[in-house]
């Protein structure tokens, strides 16, 4: 995630780290490659210019040249105001209201907004524990109504039937009755988007908007679009008393100058981000941690919610225990593992939170894909029951059966042992204490010395 972005700003930031005296002279350059790297992410330029004004003038105050390590301290400053260039503090989800609590999508055509809607229907459910009813009021795209019905079939949530034979607005009252009859917590209400933002699109929203009188009303907006979704969001909130925005794909290559430019040009907060076509692929964005990404320094937070959220938590105490009983580690356990890592949406996922690894090149990033994960789960698997415990049983022939057994090379199936073999050796000494943080440490430091095996 804007990794251009990120990696030229930590080497402008580079020069200054170390330095015992911070003048004007001396972050010159520093601030012109800043600006050259936000300027090239797309940042608008106005937000650019305020917001180097801003890092120069607390850069030359008293915090930084007062501080004992001013490189240190200047450094602080401008993760402090990229922060508060994306909104100060996290933006919680409002649904403090009578239920059922309103929740209105709009945006422009493809941008993401019944993908979102689902996304949203979802972390609503899990989250809050709230019971969600969805509705479509695309009646122009063949099959709009269809999408957001499969979405929530597949997850398992009600989707109000419509059909485009009837009018948005209509659909919209209809849909509110029932949320209220059938004491819904939530109404989602997914809208058709246009190409361009048109009168006859801005008008039906806005009736959609005095009907339903949402708690939330989001600007959903591809961030690949760069400044460009920062202008568009500002004519929807001009029109529309919008209450934050939901960037999508923001894990494909945007460059970032939409998260960096929406709140100061709309006012309005990002609350969610789309970090994927899967319905589980949405994240609360946080400010601060976007900041500290774009810095190089990582998100251990979000790192340790997406553990808590995906990992099987018994699975992993479970295994705790084992080891800290002295028990060995088999290769059972690593396939558990494995299977553990494929579910928090794999190892790039992760490798992308960790501080210092978003640096790694997206070459190497794309090789370590969920695929390899699932092909190695798949060796253990092709073992027999009395392999898996005894790896040591495990001799060439052995290995030429398992290898035909999962149609692989014999290549990958020692690879997989001696990663096994890393792994057991590491679990040895993780040694006593357990829970969570020695999960979280075990799959650290696996990264960077697994890495080899799986790239
Ligand atoms: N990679 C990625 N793809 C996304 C994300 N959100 C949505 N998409 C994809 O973008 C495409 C358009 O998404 P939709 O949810 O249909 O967009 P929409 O705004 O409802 O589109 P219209 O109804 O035609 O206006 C689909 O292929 C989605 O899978 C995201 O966060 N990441
Ligand atoms: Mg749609």
């Amino acid at each position: 995630m804007f990794q251009q972005l990120s990696d030229r700003i930590t080497t402008a930031l580079k020069h200054v780290r170390g330095q015992g005296r911070i003048s004007e002279d001396n972050i010159k350059k520093t601030l012109k490659e800043v600006r050259q790297a936000l300027l090239e992410a797309d940042v608008a330029l106005d937000v650019i210019t305020d917001f180097l004004g801003r890092v120069k003038r607390c850069a030359l105050g008293r915090e930084v040249s007062k501080s004992l390590n001013p490189g240190q301290a200047f450094i602080k400053v401008v993760k402090r105001e990229l922060t508060e260039l994306m909104g100060e503090n996290q933006s919680d989800l409002n649904l403090q209201t009578q239920p059922p609590a309103v929740i209105l999508m709009a945006g422009l055509q493809g941008s993401g907004k019944t993908t979102s809607s689902a996304k949203l229907a979802r972390y609503i459910r899990d989250q809050r524990q709230k019971k969600v009813l969805l509705v479509s009021t695309d009646i122009y795209r063949p099959a709009a109504m269809e999408q957001l019905q499969i979405l929530a079939d597949q997850l398992q949530i009600d989707c109000y039937p419509a059909s485009p034979s009837q009018k948005p607005t209509k659909i919209a009252e209809e849909a509110l009755k029932e949320a209220k009859r059938k004491l819904y917590d939530v109404l989602i209400v997914d809208t058709a988007g246009r190409l361009h933002i048109d009168e006859e699109m801005m008008s039906e929203v806005k009736s959609l908007h005095t009907i339903l009188d949402p708690i939330e009303t989001f600007f959903v907006v591809d961030s690949m679009t760069g400044q460009d979704a920062a202008n568009t969001a500002k004519v929807f909130n001009d029109a529309l008393e919008l209450t934050g925005v939901i960037l999508t794909k923001l894990d494909g290559d945007a460059r970032g100058g939409a998260a960096l430019s929406i709140r100061a040009i709309t006012g309005k907060p990002i609350k969610f981000v789309g970090m994927g076509e899967k319905v589980d692929a949405l994240e609360v964005f946080h400010p601060e941690r976007m900041a500290s990404r774009i810095l190089g320094m990582g998100d251990m937070m979000g790192l340790i919610e997406s553990l808590e959220q995906k990992v099987d938590r018994s699975k992993v105490e479970a295994m705790t225990k084992k080891i800290m009983q002295g028990k060995s580690f088999t290769l059972d356990d690593f396939a558990d593992q494995l299977g553990q890592m494929a579910n928090m949406g794999g190892m790039s996922a992760l490798i992308d939170k960790m501080p210092g690894m978003g640096h790694l090149s997206e070459q190497i990033k794309s090789k370590v894909d969920d695929k390899k994960i699932k092909r190695m789960v798949a060796i253990v698997q092709s073992m027999t029951k009395k392999e898996r415990r005894n790896p040591d049983l495990i001799k060439n022939s052995q290995k030429r059966r398992i290898a035909a057994g999962c149609g692989q090379q014999i290549l990958e199936v020692n690879r997989l042992l001696k990663q096994y073999e890393q792994m057991a050796k590491m679990m040895k000494k993780m040694g006593k204490g357990g829970g969570m943080m020695k999960m979280m440490q075990g799959l650290g430091s696996m990264m960077p010395g697994g890495f080899k095996g799986m790239v």
